[in-house]
């Protein structure tokens, strides 16, 4: 007989028999009779023994080991005292593995363990429901992404992840040991988005790792998280990205939305799928709210993390939003993007942008130089070899449309949707400044 899942069993007539199987969440003995709570991937189904039925074999059957994974064949009761409206009474229990005692984690523990030992111990942190329901989401929000730029002629694209120069900063390169040369983990796929362009690809897109050596530990960083990038060419100006940026993230949540209408409320959550067109700050304009609120600075005025947050409870209050851009980044803001076109009026002015979701960073672009002797100038403005960039370089000597693009942490796009206290919760195995294992 073929395995089915719990909820398929749901479907079953009464009486029909059928083959389930998951891992034994608990274990309840009467005495003559006993209740299995077994769990798989879509629920939490009952199989109820009975010792007069089982005789030799009930003492083995109510002392399997929590955790151990259980075939059940059996025939199908209707019931309303469980919560899946059926219960199991077996014909043959198989105990396929069983699981050695003490558990290293629990996994129907009410009180969450410590962040460390769940990490530790993930495969087992994630047989809880309620976290693997956030990669569900996930799977839905990534084919959300995957269908809006499908609809909109978007060519899926891998760049390598090998690299010879950064594009972030060298600050936060991961060397490789490459033969003989100097490599390094890539960043951010930005350069070969752009050399596509010159490429006359016209519209990119990738989902793939970026990497980041970021020395200090936060809640919204990792070492490596899932970069969602695009890039398209013949803009107008930036205003074509931030529109295309805006289309893509309503299409993704209304998507969502739409696939895991129970999941989120099993969560208790509500999307917002913000109003086209998004709310535009520039950058000067949040560091004046922020004066105006009696904010200080230690330094020259910046936007940090706790800008932020206090600019997301702005907008919220004033404008009902989780979503707003922070535009116009300044050209000394943005020293390390050498690569920002600046505005014609006003050259100290980029036209970079951040998408801003629920007071954190989400997205980052803007309209790339595209003119190869204002490339270098810039380069050099910051004292860049632009010896090393020459294979970039070249790719604007012979033809390069404007063009444009932006990079969006899906990690943090997740966590921020399902209001995840840290961005590791929205990754199956997370890496860190502390950990490289599992
Ligand atoms: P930026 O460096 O701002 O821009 O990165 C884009 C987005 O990626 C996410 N992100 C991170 N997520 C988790 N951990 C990290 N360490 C981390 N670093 C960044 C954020 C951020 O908004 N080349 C540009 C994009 C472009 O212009 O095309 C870039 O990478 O959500």
């Amino acid at each position: 007989m073929k395995r089915i899942h719990a909820t398929e069993a749901v479907e079953l007539d009464e009486g029909a028999k059928c083959k389930l199987g998951g891992w034994l969440q608990e274990t309840k003995n009467l005495g003559g009779i006993a209740f299995l709570k077994i769990r798989d991937r879509t629920g939490v189904f009952q199989v109820v023994v009975s010792k007069e039925e089982m005789e030799d074999s009930f003492e083995k059957t109510v002392n399997i080991p929590r955790e151990s994974v259980v075939i059940v064949e059996g025939e199908k009761k209707d019931t309303d005292q469980t919560e899946m409206g059926f219960e199991l009474h077996p014909i043959s229990i198989k105990v396929e593995t069983e699981a050695e005692k003490p558990l290293p984690l629990g996994v129907v523990d009410k009180v969450d363990a410590e962040m460390g030992t769940r990490f530790d111990n993930r495969f087992l942190d994630l047989r809880k429901r309620e976290k693997r329901l956030i990669f569900e989401i996930r799977k839905h929000l990534l084919e959300g992404l995957r269908d809006f730029f499908s609809k909109e002629d978007f060519i899926e694209v891998n760049t390598p992840k090998i690299v010879a120069a950064g594009a972030e900063g060298g600050a936060t390169l991961f060397d490789v040991e490459y033969y003989d040369q100097e490599a390094y983990l890539a960043q951010s796929p930005q350069l070969y988005k752009q050399m596509l362009m010159a490429a006359g690809f016209e519209r990119v897109f990738e989902i793939a790792p970026a990497y980041r050596a970021e020395d200090f530990d936060t809640i919204r960083h990792t070492s490596e998280f899932l970069s969602v990038d695009f890039e398209m060419s013949f803009i107008e100006s930036s205003k074509d990205i931030i529109d295309m940026t805006s289309y893509m993230i309503r299409h993704a949540l209304s998507y969502v939305e739409e696939h895991c209408e129970k999941k989120l409320s099993e969560l208790g959550l509500e999307l917002e799928i913000p109003e086209y067109p998004f709310k535009k700050i520039p950058y000067r304009e949040c560091i004046n709210i922020l004066k105006d609120q009696g904010w200080e600075w230690e330094e020259e005025p910046a936007i940090g993390t706790e800008e932020e947050k206090r600019l997301g409870e702005y907008v919220k209050d004033e404008f009902d939003t989780d979503f707003f851009y922070i535009t116009e980044f300044p050209t000394e803001m943005k020293e390390g993007t050498f690569y920002a076109k600046r505005k014609e009026y006003d050259p100290s002015l980029t036209t970079y942008f951040d998408l801003e979701y629920k007071g954190q960073e989400l997205v980052s672009g803007g309209q790339r130089e595209h003119r190869y002797d204002i490339l270098v100038d810039q380069m050099k403005e910051i004292g860049l070899d632009t010896e090393a960039f020459q294979i970039y370089l070249q790719t604007f000597k012979y033809g390069m449309p404007t063009h444009g693009g932006i990079g969006l942490g899906l990690d943090r796009f997740l966590q921020q949707m399902l209001d995840l206290p840290n961005i590791r919760e929205a990754i199956l195995f997370p890496r860190d400044t502390q950990r490289l294992e599992p």
